[in-house]
């Protein structure tokens, strides 16, 4: 694939932009921001660095979709960022408007494009983007899993002091407090985690994963994580792009795996070249099927909230 568009080119796609760059995932990334003259700005900037990093992917700025044109993938960020004291559903509607007016572009330049979403509430709005363009589900994916995962493998490797390499862990279900760490799942080195750690601890762990977006949110006071956001999305589409058909956890439109349907809910995902190419439902503990259909109902809840 020769171009990427990242919509929305604030924290988390200006530097999601620039690590596809650095890898060269594409031979164009286009940034999109309604702030005239920032992503020009920023393409500029991040190409100025190129000979110094050595890349050759070309970055430019745009206001408007025309330059996006057939993209294989665009990376949505467009919206507003959660401030501290705000929850992610605050958010619904000011970027439900923003995703419906994205989506619409997108489609009308790109129908065959691959949408990754990364707007808050995540898997609400991935459901809009998919409402607006009629893509299939194949085609229309969130990005929350990865990250979720990430900062659960971070936190545990901190804990045992281990390399973070070594740490396998999966997060499923919603992007918010209800999100469902599996620490079934969970291997340091093939150990199980429950071999390394106990259960009070590896609880705080799971907490703090789920927290994990908030204790950003405080710290900087003034805006949300994106360093790991960025990372994260970044090897979604690494993973499509060159058809790597890594599994992922990720946001996918639900059609009865884990007996759930009509929502988009954070399950492990195999990506590659098509997109959303299969859906692995794992063996659940009854606790953890009760958390993910929990999970499922805070979505559902936000659904409603847009009048789905
Ligand atoms: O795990 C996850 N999915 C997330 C989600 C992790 C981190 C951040 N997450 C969400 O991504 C966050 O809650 C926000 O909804 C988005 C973007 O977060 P970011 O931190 O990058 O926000 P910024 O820096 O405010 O950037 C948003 C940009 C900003 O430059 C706006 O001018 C622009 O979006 N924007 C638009 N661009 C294009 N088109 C339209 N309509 C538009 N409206 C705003």
């Amino acid at each position: 694939m020769n171009k990427i568009t990242v919509v929305g080119s604030g924290h988390v796609g200006a530097t999601t932009a620039q690590r596809m760059a650095e890898r060269e995932l594409a031979s164009e990334v286009v940034l999109v921001d309604i702030v005239e003259g920032m992503p020009q700005g920023k393409a500029l900037d991040q190409w100025e660095s190129a000979p110094v990093e050595g890349f050759d992917t070309r970055l430019t700025g745009a206001q408007d979709y025309g330059p996006t044109a057939g993209s294989g993938v665009y990376v949505v960020t467009a919206g507003l960022a959660r401030k501290p004291g705000m929850s992610r559903d605050d958010l619904v509607q000011k970027n439900a408007k923003i995703i419906g007016a994205v989506s619409e572009q997108i489609a009308a330049h790109s129908p065959e494009a691959v949408i990754v979403m990364v707007t808050n509430p995540l898997d609400v709005m991935a459901w809009v983007a998919m409402n607006t363009t009629g893509f299939p589900r194949e085609r229309v994916i969130g990005m929350a899993g990865v990250l979720d995962t990430a900062r659960f493998r971070s936190f545990i490797a901190l804990e045992l002091d281990v390399s973070v390499e070594d740490v396998q862990a999966l997060v499923l279900g919603g992007h918010g407090d209800s999100m469902v760490p599996l620490v079934s799942t969970v291997s340091v080195g093939g150990i199980p985690l429950t071999e390394l750690l106990d259960e009070d601890r590896i609880e705080a762990l799971v907490e703090r994963t789920r927290k994990g977006g908030g204790e950003i949110v405080g710290l900087l006071g003034n805006g949300s994580a994106y360093y790991a956001p960025s990372s994260a999305a970044v090897q979604m589409v690494e993973s499509i792009v060159r058809d790597k058909k890594r599994i992922l956890p990720c946001a996918a439109w639900l059609e009865g795996e884990f007996g759930l349907e009509g929502l988009f809910l954070g399950v492990p995902c195999k990506l590659g070249r098509n997109g959303l190419e299969q859906i692995f439902e794992v063996s659940l503990t009854d606790a953890e099927r009760e958390a993910l259909h929990a999970s499922a109902a805070d979505v559902r809840e936000t659904m409603e909230a847009l009048g789905g």
